[in-house]
């Protein structure tokens, strides 16, 4: 009897795992731009509730480094789902990860981009502490391939507001944010640097 529930109950986990799969095949295949969004975006997409608009900051190298990337941003429920796909990092390290204020990445140091978005005048914290910049978004952790994924769904981020990150920075350090110095966690050099822009499709 216990044997039969045990595979009685992963055939199903199989079956939903499945089905999902098929879905977002479906989605992607039967219907290429018929909405004009990329395919990279709808499988980010895919099997993720409420999705409403969607933005993102193309990362380009500053001067003397070659780190690079794509940061998305979907609006979800209960806040903003950060999808950072980086690389060229330095292998196994750890890179802070901020939204800056000014949506400037124009100088070679990416100084242009100012400091960490800090609407509501807090002091520099790491991203799970209640009080923080909002532009506080920790370390990127890359592989020994020198990759980086970070995901994370931010209740501080908005696209609306005081809070909104729209026309702001995200910034990639060369070292670790340490989540207490001030005003930046001590995390070095800009290494890379781009705007957040609304995709396309929801550039209103
Ligand atoms: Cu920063
Ligand atoms: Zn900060």
């Amino acid at each position: 009897m216990t044997i039969f529930n045990r595979s009685n109950s992963s055939f199903s986990s199989y079956f939903i795992v499945y089905a999902v799969s098929l879905g977002a095949a479906l989605i992607t295949g039967c219907s290429p731009e018929s909405d004009g969004q990329p395919d990279n975006i709808k499988e980010k997409n895919a099997g993720v509730a409420s999705v409403r608009r969607i933005a993102e900051a193309h990362i380009s190298p500053t001067e003397g480094h070659e780190s690079e990337g794509v940061v998305t941003f979907i609006e979800e429920v209960g806040g903003i789902r950060v999808i950072a796909d980086i690389r060229n990092l330095s292998i196994n390290g750890r890179h802070g990860f901020h939204i800056h204020e000014n949506g400037d990445c124009s100088a070679p140091d990416a100084s242009s981009a100012g400091g960490h978005f800090n609407p509501s005048g807090e002091d520099h914290a790491g991203p799970d502490d209640s009080r923080r910049h909002v532009g506080d978004l920790g370390n990127l952790e890359a592989t020994e391939a020198g990759s980086a994924m970070y995901v994370r769904v931010d209740e501080h981020l908005s696209f609306d507001g005081l809070n909104s990150i729209i026309g702001k920075a995200v910034v990639v350090h060369d070292s670790a944010d340490d989540f207490k110095s001030q005003p930046s966690g001590a995390a070095g050099a800009r290494i890379a640097c781009g705007v957040i822009e609304w995709t396309e499709n929801f550039s209103k």
